[in-house]
């Protein structure tokens, strides 16, 4: 089985997958960030069972219910605080994506979403960390092919979009930069039509922006 890897913008709250992965705090307290949202959206009762769970250290996760959002599960995943980058905030941040593909291969949950853990509030450079998110799931899915059939990573901003794809195209991983609203065909990143801002959807050639897509 092969695993699909879509990069996507939005907000991770509302992805209907098995599992999405939050960007949490060793204390698992509901903070700002995608962190409060997904606890905002979740409903009280995540943050009660996840009152039980922490504390939760750096590179660790923990997983909970996913309560009113459309997952079943929640990984709750801390990354480190990037100062200079010299305090192996690296194998850190290594740790917590291998962590989170671990807890939710046991869980059986064969789609995932990430957030760019680190890079919001804990400061970790996007182009680094987004290399060590492709890499990191890229390693595992090939030592475990059967664990997931999609992985997703949720871009926020879209510039991080961008940078997730240069990366993606860098490791030689062919990721659609998203799916068509019309017919739910993968857009990849040669399909975007030559000097425009557009992408031409490969099955039914329909024009989208980038944030138009899925
Ligand atoms: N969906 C997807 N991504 C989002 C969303 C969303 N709804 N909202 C923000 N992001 P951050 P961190 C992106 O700061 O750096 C919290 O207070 C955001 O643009 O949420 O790991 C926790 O409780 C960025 O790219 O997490 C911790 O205390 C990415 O999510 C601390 O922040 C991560 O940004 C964790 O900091």
């Amino acid at each position: 089985m092969e695993t699909k890897f879509f990069i996507h913008s939005g907000d991770i709250t509302t992805c209907k997958v098995d599992a999405i992965v939050n960007a949490a705090n060793e204390g698992l307290m509901p903070g700002g960030g995608v962190c409060g949202a997904i606890y905002k959206a979740a409903g009280n009762q995540l943050y009660f069972e996840t009152l039980t769970l922490g504390p939760c250290p750096t590179g660790e996760v923990r997983v909970s219910k996913a309560y009113k959002l459309p997952a079943k599960f929640v990984i709750h995943a801390v990354g480190p605080i990037y100062l200079e980058g010299k305090d192996g905030e690296d194998l850190l941040l290594i740790d917590c994506y291998r962590n989170t593909l671990e807890a939710a291969h046991k869980a059986q949950a064969k789609t995932i979403a990430f957030p760019a853990i680190s890079t919001g509030i804990y400061n970790y450079p996007i182009r680094e960390a987004t290399e060590i998110a492709l890499k990191t799931c890229s390693d595992y899915v090939k030592e475990y092919p059967d664990a997931f059939t999609e992985i997703y990573f949720i871009c926020f901003k879209d510039e991080d979009l961008i940078v997730y794809d240069e990366i993606a195209h860098s490791l030689d991983m062919n990721i659609p930069v998203g799916v068509c609203k019309e017919c739910l065909a993968d857009v990849r990143k040669e399909d975007k039509m030559p000097d425009r801002e557009l992408y031409e959807c490969p099955e039914c050639f329909h024009p989208h922006r980038l944030d138009e897509l899925y």
